[in-house]
């Protein structure tokens, strides 16, 4: 979640808040106090994310520096990372019939801080995976490899949910965060499936008719990640 939508999100909170203590009997400098100390906790939840966010991601800056020495070109692509937007979270929690409060949400849901780190090869997906899981400040929560056994979709990433200690001003919390790493064609493939599944106004037969064709693309695509990764291979090989 941007600084916009956050203030989206709380503004919108507010005037529920609003609504609720107007027919209080009660001045508008304490209302306002009122919206400010309940907005703070909901302030601080989503200020942590962000911040488990940006020590997972220097991480990978600081690996992708080191890659580029040893082995002579950046494994990292791109960084790209949001935190769940508010009516993302509250779905999720209707969905999965999450208590409404913040310590069960941040219990029961991994993906708020997500990650999407994507490499050119497959190797350098597990190699950083592997360096990022051997620091002693992570602790592995779940590991989803959707690259070794895609989804029936035909997606393929890794995921992972990891905890990250965040360091307050007066304590350490740790923070999960859902990391996935893909290569470029395998985010090709997710952005543009993301995109297709969202428009409306398909019928079921047409449905059907593109999901096989996306499968099929992801199946393309993944062969290409693999000739790809022979080339690679064979020039490593040459200048060895
Ligand atoms: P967004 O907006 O990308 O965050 P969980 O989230 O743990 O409750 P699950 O099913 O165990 O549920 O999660 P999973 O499958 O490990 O990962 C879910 C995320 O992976 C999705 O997040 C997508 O980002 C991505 N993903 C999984 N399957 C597909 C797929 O078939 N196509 C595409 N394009 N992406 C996929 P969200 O929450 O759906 O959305």
């Amino acid at each position: 979640m941007n600084s916009e939508q956050f203030i989206d999100s709380a503004g919108k909170m507010a005037m529920e808040l609003a609504e609720i203590t107007q027919n209080m009997d009660m001045s508008e400098e304490s209302m306002l106090d009122l919206i400010g100390d309940s907005l703070l906790p909901v302030e601080q939840f989503f200020a942590n994310y962000n911040c488990a966010i940006m020590e997972i991601e220097t991480k990978f800056k600081v690996l992708n520096e080191q890659f580029s020495l040893k082995y002579d070109g950046n494994p990292i692509e791109s960084i790209h990372s949001r935190v769940k937007d508010y009516d993302s979270i509250i779905r999720k929690v209707i969905r999965k019939n999450i208590p409404r409060d913040l310590q069960s949400i941040e219990e029961k849901i991994n993906d708020i801080a997500g990650v999407r780190v994507v490499c050119s090869f497959v190797d350098d997906i597990y190699r950083l995976a592997d360096c990022l899981l051997r620091q002693d400040d992570i602790t592995l929560i779940r590991k989803k490899d959707y690259i070794k056994n895609p989804k029936p979709t035909g997606y393929r990433s890794l995921h992972l949910i990891v905890s990250v200690p965040i360091f307050l001003e007066n304590e350490k919390k740790d923070v999960k965060v859902e990391v996935q790493l893909r290569t470029i064609a395998m985010d090709f493939w997710a952005s543009l499936e993301h995109k297709m599944r969202y428009k409306k106004n398909i019928s079921p037969e047409m449905l059907e008719k593109l999901s096989h064709e996306l499968t099929d693309c992801a199946e393309i695509s993944s062969s290409l990640d693999s000739r790809m990764q022979n080339v690679r291979n064979l020039i490593l090989a040459e200048n060895a």
